[in-house]
């Protein structure tokens, strides 16, 4: 992708555990790499369709001055989800903070922390079978809209589909939806505990009814495999209910480890001689 360098922008702040740090404040030194596509502002000769460099350093002064961290870990951390969330343009942000005066009595040239963040591509796959499902999917998916840190993207049709596994039970409403976030893996996992205990799903047995159900399937192409997070989700390629709503809104994008479109697992789920549809 392409970049807009900024180097040792100077910027003057109060952030440090040291008393005098926090009363006197001192110097920083900010490095952005903003990571966007400069191709269109470069075509056109348009300031309007690149991200404007004055307007950032001074954001990035500003944020520097006004906001307080004891780490410069936190700063470079805010500081680049403060970026992330101003810009629509930018997708990726390098930062860089140096503090070279930092009142620690030793020699050095300087002392940094230097991070990489940006916005992920996630899939969710949802699905209700007790109480009202259609309004369980409807809070849900509420929940990731209202997240400061999501942006929600396309989503698919809700299916009635027939219960998959434990079959003695409610009929499920299922469907799937994408979202743009600059949360972790393990901070969406968070975020899908709270909202199902919000919905108050009670885990009374392994694939059980519940009032909802969120998967993690897939997080940009990472492949994950915790015991307690496992991405993409481990039976995906064998479910219907699945593959066939996200075949709606992405068909073309691979699976990380089978390494087939949605599209082509979901044409060999169908063809395979096991396969039972749940599909009504
Ligand atoms: N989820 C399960 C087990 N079985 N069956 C259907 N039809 N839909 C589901 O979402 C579902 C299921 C475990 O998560
Ligand atoms: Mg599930
Ligand atoms: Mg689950």
């Amino acid at each position: 992708m392409d970049k807009i360098i900024i180097e040792d922008l100077e910027c003057f702040g109060y952030h440090g555990v040291l008393k005098e740090e926090q009363v006197l404040g001192q110097k920083f030194l900010v490095s952005i790499i903003l990571y966007t596509n400069t191709q269109i502002a470069g075509r056109d000769d348009c300031l309007d369709k690149t991200l404007n460099y004055a307007e950032v350093c001074k954001k990035v002064q500003t944020f520097m001055h006004e906001q307080k961290f004891l780490l410069i870990e936190a700063a470079a951390e805010h500081l680049a989800q403060m970026l992330l969330l101003s810009y629509s343009l930018l997708k990726e942000v390098k930062i860089t903070i140096k503090k070279p005066w930092a009142p620690v009595h030793i020699s050095m040239k300087t002392v940094a922390v230097e991070i990489k963040r940006g916005w992920h591509t996630v899939y969710l796959g949802i699905g209700a079978n007790l109480g009202d499902k259609e309004k369980n999917i409807q809070t849900a998916i509420n929940f990731f809209k209202e997240h400061p840190l999501c942006k929600l993207g396309k989503n698919s049709s809700l299916l009635s589909t027939k219960p998959y596994g434990v079959k003695d039970q409610d009929d499920f409403l299922n469907g799937v939806f994408g979202i743009q976030t600059l949360l972790t893996p393990r901070e969406m996992l968070g975020c899908i505990q709270e909202i199902e205990e919000k919905l108050q799903r009670v885990r009374t047995m392994h694939w059980g009814p519940r009032t909802i159900d969120v998967d993690i399937l897939l997080y940009d192409n990472l492949i994950c495999r915790e015991e307690d997070l496992i991405i993409p989700h481990i039976e995906m390629h064998k479910r219907d209910f699945v593959l066939k709503p996200l075949c709606e809104i992405a068909p073309y994008i691979l699976h990380p480890i089978y390494q087939k479109s949605i599209q082509e697992l979901w044409e060999e789920l169908q063809k395979s001689e096991t396969y039972e549809s749940n599909l009504k």
